[in-house]
């Protein structure tokens, strides 16, 4: 089996191709969110998983780190080149992780709703190319559940970004479960979007440089989703959606020992927090999740992804600008499969979830 990575020095440049290429987790941010951060990073008490994170992006003379600044901060020219010389028809944004969720509460309202209206006026400058993904703050659910349907009906986007968990705390905590609830009620899928790692997981995974996109974004964020599962919440909310990046965080991969051992931990009565639910972790994750790729243009990946969800749960993301890697798109467009699953993948599915025309 191949494991190809792609040209970065020379890539050749995307081919016409029968679909319109819509990718589904790129990041922007806004000044205000990092005149924000710049004062929190200030502070000798940030959160740790954070000043790794965005206090190396915001700070540090990298060309990677200059690149991603530039490339959040613009929703206009340079957004719409780097879309054009990798193929990208359209982008559905996200105000980058963590947004307001390393934030105090008081902040976190008002901001994301200043937020929204600019990746809203965005929007409105290019139609054709922008989508967007409601930012919320976690931190007071009955705000978020406001915002969700602000966002939907005022602003006309149809999704929320959540940058997983919110100062330590969990989704599966019902104290959060107003933001399902609207969610649920608003038809509004829920992206469950990567977080730097919060104190009670950061030590082993930075002191080997491991928390990061390469691997401890993954086990955390796939960790949330697991939690949400076997809390109950998709019997709770039966018409709650989510999506996930990085190929499901891998869960996929994984389905066969959460469904085995989850039965088994149900059984054994060995965690109070392990009670009975109604389905299988499995068939959660096909009937409540779609997937995108972001960060894996690896054709048996994404195959068999789509063969376990189901092809009409895999799209594409690029995961600009933090992979901004344009001949993936060649590797994708490349993939051999059949022309109907690949523009479900690249163009239709995306149509379908976020609502776009
Ligand atoms: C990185 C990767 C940063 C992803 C992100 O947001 C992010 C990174 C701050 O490489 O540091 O969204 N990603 O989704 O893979
Ligand atoms: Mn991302």
């Amino acid at each position: 089996m191949e494991l190809k990575l792609p040209n970065l020095a020379n890539p050749a440049a995307p081919q016409k191709v029968p679909y319109r290429r819509i990718a589904t987790e790129e990041a922007f941010a806004t000044q205000e969110m990092l005149d924000i951060y710049g004062k929190i990073l200030a502070r000798g008490d940030a959160d740790p998983g954070f000043r790794g994170l965005m206090g190396f992006y915001m700070s540090s003379p990298s060309e990677r780190a200059q690149h991603i600044m530039r490339g959040l901060l613009d929703l206009d020219q340079l957004r719409l080149q780097h879309m054009d010389a990798a193929g990208v028809d359209m982008a559905v944004l996200a105000l980058t992780s963590p947004a307001a969720q390393v934030m105090d509460k008081a902040t976190a309202v008002s901001f994301v709703q200043g937020a929204n209206d600019e990746l809203a006026a965005a929007i409105r400058r290019h139609p054709t190319r922008l989508a967007g993904m409601i930012a919320i703050a976690p931190q007071d659910p009955v705000a978020a559940a406001k915002e969700i349907e602000r966002g939907v009906s005022k602003l006309g986007m149809h999704s929320v970004i959540i940058n997983s968990h919110t100062q330590g705390e969990y989704l599966s905590d019902p104290k959060f479960w107003d933001i399902f609830a609207a969610a649920e009620a608003n038809d509004a899928p829920i992206y469950l979007h990567p977080n730097a790692l919060p104190p009670g997981m950061l030590q082993p995974f930075q002191e080997c440089g491991l928390d990061g996109a390469i691997y401890g974004f993954g086990v955390e964020t796939g960790l949330h989703a697991m939690r949400i599962i076997t809390a109950g919440v998709f019997d709770r909310f039966p018409k709650l959606r989510m999506i996930l990046g990085h190929m499901g965080e891998a869960l996929p991969f994984w389905a066969y020992r959460l469904d085995y051992m989850h039965q088994a931990t149900v059984k054994s009565q060995r965690y109070p927090s392990i009670q009975p639910i109604k389905k299988r972790p499995s068939e959660y994750l096909r009937e409540h999740f779609y997937i995108t790729n972001s960060g894996v243009a690896w054709e048996q990946a994404i195959k068999f992804t789509q063969d376990f969800m189901g092809t009409d749960r895999v799209m594409y993301a690029m995961d600009y600008p933090y992979q901004y890697a344009p001949d993936e798109v060649n590797m994708l467009d490349a993939m051999a499969m059949p022309l109907e699953h690949k523009r479900q993948f690249f163009q239709t599915n995306a149509e379908t979830v976020f609502k776009i025309r």
